[in-house]
């Protein structure tokens, strides 16, 4: 058959199932405008929205307009007037008091304080005796987050009839960390390729480019760095600032500002010097010089991200300088442009002080608590190790009073299944964002760069054609934005939202898409690294690093022997790590009895016959994790079959077969890992009856 016969017939085909149940490759993330499928839903939108106002001038209001047109016509499915008045009940005004004379005259009034530079106010209002609905904020930007928030109410059909939203970010800067390679490859990139095509830039510009700016600011995302932080120098030549600056202005009227990896050793391998000590003058100059050169391209450039002495970067250290005198000789130069230094505090490698790793980050950091200029960030890992399965709050949070740290989460699954694992990340990432630890940092004062505060993901977007390889790890990066803006908010509402913007608003189909989610993190864990165990996972950087089970080459990390399984890190007889928790947390991770059983291997060596709460025996927990693990993933793969028919089939199967696959791994980590551990336990392995339970 003619192939462009049979696409007209697919096409044809499509469109005959109807809009709720309509071909989806994923491209379009959260960002889909079906018609509403709701009768009375509709009519209520089809009353409430007949004409859009935007009075400002420039590319933001540009990008709102088109959005909101996009939008409301696909979701309304009838076309809308823009206006330049009130004349009809309905008209959504949307804009700033400055750039509105419509919203300048209604003299809103927000929570003192609330909305801050990026917060929007939506309200029914009455203008010119007919109800409307503003989209108010401070700045373009702003209105732009609550016209797309607007959008997400709609796509979630929500009632609309007196709203009444204030909403403003508790992170000032909500920025994304590409681990992305100049030569288009990823450090930990599971979705295809880098999204930054070097080589084109700065004169030919992906239209990618602007999608990725829309679901980015469409979720709050106002900050980025595009490259590795195993950075290549040569991100800062002249030839590559010029390529960045293209993509700074295209995505600035999205308020995207851009940072950049810096590599310490950059005036050494860009210049003609023979050092990079930070006191050096001559380093001074050079750095001053690469800043100015910046600043004359890309006005409003945040400032550099630093990865120093860890993992064999170079860094201050190599001349005897602290992290602190490295951090500020870059933060003097930045500060005159209102520019921020983001250190990251993820640091080991050779000259340990320690034998424990988890414990070097504290020791090195700690000490220079009030040494940072008020223009520096020190960015910590949720966790003291490296993004495992589940690790416990990393101590430093609460321990610098003096310092600004910002967290760094990892939204690219490197040690959770890279893009074949359904794995929902927003409960793991709540342990840390709702410990009291964590939001001491919150409320620290703001520096000369005016952040408060910041928050950091590593991004899991790549050049295949749903961004993140996996549908569900859309999901992540969706959540990150939501809890990067309000990181009070509930894991299961944020799925939920999700899967209505992204699947479907069918109540089973909600649910179901929801729970799977919500279960899925823990089953991961299950059934990889369970009872605070980690990095059981096969070692090596390439696309298959991290991903299989490989606890024989990981003694260092969970210290199995006849006696019991797990790394002691109390006081009396083990490293002491739980030593540079505050109390309470020191004393309860210290001892064996109140140890939370989620991070008992982390701190503790215990014998295989201990007595866990549930009544069974350490080895026979450990045997029970497992096949809970697997169980859990089966279940996912029969819940999912439920779903068949209420999803496009094209989504529906991409997911079906990666649960497969993910059962298949489940199944294989817990062979490998039982039959590992038993090798040490000697105890028989116990079959467990899952059969009672209710899907
Ligand atoms: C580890 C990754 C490594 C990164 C490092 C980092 O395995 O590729 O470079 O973190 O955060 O998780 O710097």
């Amino acid at each position: 058959m003619n192939i462009s016969r049979l696409a007209i017939g697919l096409t044809g085909l499509a469109l005959w199932i109807g809009p709720a149940v309509f071909a989806a490759d994923g491209y379009d993330l959260w960002l889909r405008y079906p018609k509403i499928d709701d009768t009375a839903r509709l009519e209520q939108y089809r009353g409430a929205i007949k004409a859009i106002v935007v009075e400002g001038q420039g590319d933001t209001y540009t990008i709102i307009k088109r959005e909101l047109q996009r939008g409301l016509t696909g979701l309304l499915d009838q076309k809308l007037a823009l206006a330049t008045q009130v004349r009809e009940p309905g008209t959504v005004i949307i804009g700033t008091a400055q750039d509105s004379r419509l919203i300048a005259q209604l003299k809103l009034t927000d929570a003192p304080g609330k909305l801050g530079p990026d917060g929007f106010i939506i309200r029914t209002c009455v203008v010119d005796d007919k109800a409307c609905i503003v989209i108010a904020a401070n700045r373009p930007v702003g209105a732009l987050y609550g016209s797309f928030r607007f959008l997400q109410l709609l796509q979630a059909h929500r009632d609309i009839s007196q709203i009444d939203i204030c909403a403003g970010p508790k992170h000032d800067l909500r920025m994304l960390n590409h681990w992305d390679n100049l030569n288009g490859g990823g450090e930990r990139g599971y979705a295809g390729y880098s999204l930054w095509k070097w080589q084109d830039l700065p004169q030919r510009l992906d239209g990618r480019y602007t999608d990725y700016a829309r679901a980015c600011a469409s979720i709050g995302i106002n900050g980025m760095v595009p490259n590795n932080v195993n950075a290549d120098a040569k991100s800062l030549s002249t030839e590559y600032l010029r390529k960045l600056a293209a993509l700074a202005d295209l995505w600035r009227p999205y308020g995207i500002k851009v940072f950049l990896a810096a590599k310490w050793s950059a005036p050494k391998e860009l210049g003609t010097l023979s050092t990079a000590d930070p006191l050096d003058v001559g380093v001074i100059a050079w750095w001053k010089s690469k800043t100015e050169e910046i600043y004359g391209l890309i006005p409003d450039f945040g400032g550099f991200l630093v990865k120093a002495n860890s993992e064999g970067q170079p860094g201050p250290y190599d001349y005897g300088r602290t992290h602190a005198q490295g951090a500020n000789m870059l933060a003097e130069l930045v500060r005159p442009h209102g520019g921020t230094v983001i250190w990251r505090a993820f640091v080991y490698g050779k000259d340990k002080p320690d034998a424990d790793r988890i414990k070097q980050a504290y020791q090195e950091f700690v000490p220079l608590d009030g040494l940072f200029k008020d223009n520096v960030f020190v960015q910590v890992k949720n966790g003291p190790l490296d993004f495992q399965p589940r690790e416990p709050i990393n101590p430093l949070f609460g321990a610098m009073p003096k310092t600004r740290l910002n967290m760094e989460l990892q939204i690219t699954q490197e040690y959770l299944g890279h893009s074949v694992y359904l794995c929902y990340l927003a409960p793991m990432w709540k342990e840390v964002l709702d410990s009291p630890l964590y939001l001491g940092e919150l409320d620290k004062k703001p520096g000369s760069d005016g952040y408060q505060s910041i928050i950091a993901g590593v991004a899991n977007v790549g050049t295949d054609r749903n961004w993140c390889g996996h549908h569900f790890a859309q999901a992540n990066w969706f959540a990150f934005g939501r809890l990067a803006w309000d990181p009070s908010l509930d894991s299961q509402a944020i799925a939920q939202e999700w899967a209505r913007l992204t699947f479907t608003n069918d109540a089973h189909a909600i649910a179901t898409i929801s729970e799977i989610m919500m279960r899925s993190w823990q089953a991961n864990v299950n059934f990889m690294t369970p009872l605070g165990l980690n990095t059981l996972c096969n070692a090596g950087s390439g696309d298959e690093g991290h991903y299989s089970p490989s606890p024989a080459t990981r003694q260092k990390f969970h210290h199995a022997d006849k006696t019991g399984l797990g790394y002691d890190r109390t006081s009396a007889t083990g490293s002491n790590a739980v030593g540079q928790y505050p109390e309470p947390l020191r004393t309860q991770f210290d001892d064996l009895d109140t140890c939370p059983e989620k991070y008992l291997l982390w701190f503790h060596h215990v014998d295989w016959d201990h007595r866990m709460k549930s009544g069974r025996t350490l080895w026979d927990e450990l045997c029970w994790s497992y096949a809970k693990g697997v169980q859990e993933v089966r279940q996912f793969n029969t819940l999912w079959q439920t779903l068949e028919g209420k999803i496009d089939a094209q989504r529906y199967r991409h997911v079906q077969d990666r649960l497969k696959e993910q059962l298949e791994q489940a199944v294989l980590w817990q062979r490998t890992c039982v039959d590992y551990f038993q090798g040490f336990s000697g105890r028989e392995i116990q079959e467990f009856d899952f059969s009672s339970e209710s899907l």
